[in-house]
């Protein structure tokens, strides 16, 4: 592929449809530098490109990983983010892009996956993690807090108590508590964890891309009915639930001591 990209390599498998994109500032544990996000972007634009030419739908899935032995990502480049809430890039935030992509985009985790990285694994539809690996969202330590949708994200997925003692205490948690605490799909012992994803991968390039991409589409959705809506709605649930006679019949049963006969009205 086109490696006119100095942050990332873009890899293409025409056999399964699988793209790879890797991070590439090992040395910097592959910290989001400017340069990086931008490239995250050309990269998935150069992927979904190979459908250009293609009859169908020839970019199936995408990997997302980390270059190096250490880290999928520690997060925002420290020191070179002020520039990014001020609007300085003029690229569209990787980010959103890697949320809107019309393609399952997987992030393959080995090693720290902090801050602005673990909110880069979130944007993405499955995160897949070796065990060794570790997430948390430091922000707290630098007097900031997950810019970019951490806290909604793991709020969502975990629940707001998790997320708040994440982003508030600012500590690690291993992959199989972030595993229990539904924030990543899956934990693999290293050994197995290549194959692990590479199976799990072509199994997902196999399947109806249409199908694919509108329960993407689907799933998405639910996520984005927000939390005000809800309360809202439950509020006139709860209002219609007032006027039942089973409500009535609960409150008089537990006033005189006795189990309670629900009709249904
Ligand atoms: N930014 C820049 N450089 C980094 C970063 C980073 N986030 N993380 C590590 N590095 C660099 C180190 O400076 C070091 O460089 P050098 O070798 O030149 O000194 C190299 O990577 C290796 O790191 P360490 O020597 O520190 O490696 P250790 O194994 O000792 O420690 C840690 C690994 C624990 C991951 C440690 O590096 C660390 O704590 N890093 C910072 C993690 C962090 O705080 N991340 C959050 C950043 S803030 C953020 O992500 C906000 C996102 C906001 C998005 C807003 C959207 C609008």
């Amino acid at each position: 592929m086109d490696d006119s990209l100095d942050t990332v390599v873009v890899e293409f498998d025409s056999e399964t449809g699988v793209g790879t994109l890797t991070m590439n500032r090992p040395d910097a544990l592959n910290a989001l530098s400017g340069q990086l996000r931008d490239d995250i972007v050309a990269g998935l634009q150069q992927l979904e490109a190979e459908n250009d030419d293609a009859e169908g739908i020839a970019l199936r899935a995408v990997v997302l990983e980390g270059a190096g032995e250490k880290a999928f990502c520690a997060g925002a480049d420290i020191g070179g983010f002020s520039d990014e809430s001020a609007g300085g890039s003029s690229a569209p935030s990787h980010y959103d892009f890697v949320r809107e992509f019309p393609v399952p985009v997987v992030a393959k985790i080995d090693g720290y996956c902090l801050g602005g990285g673990l909110e880069t694994a979130l944007a993405c539809d499955f995160r897949l993690a070796s065990e060794g690996s570790t997430f948390g969202f430091p922000e707290v330590n630098l007097g900031i807090l997950p810019g970019a949708g951490g806290v909604q994200y793991v709020s969502k997925l975990a629940g707001p108590s998790v997320a708040k003692e994440l982003a508030m205490f600012g500590n690690h948690i291993s992959a199989e508590r972030a595993a229990e605490e539904g924030i990543i799909n899956h934990v693999y012992d290293e050994d197995a964890f290549d194959d692990e994803v590479k199976a799990f991968v072509t199994e997902l390039a196999g399947q109806a891309p249409l199908s694919i991409q509108a329960i993407k589409k689907s799933a998405d959705m639910a996520v984005h009915s927000g939390l005000e809506e809800g309360i809202a709605y439950d509020g006139q649930l709860f209002a219609e639930l007032l006027k039942t006679e089973d409500h009535a019949e609960g409150a008089a049963a537990f006033g005189e001591d006795r189990e309670p006969e629900f009709q249904g009205r």
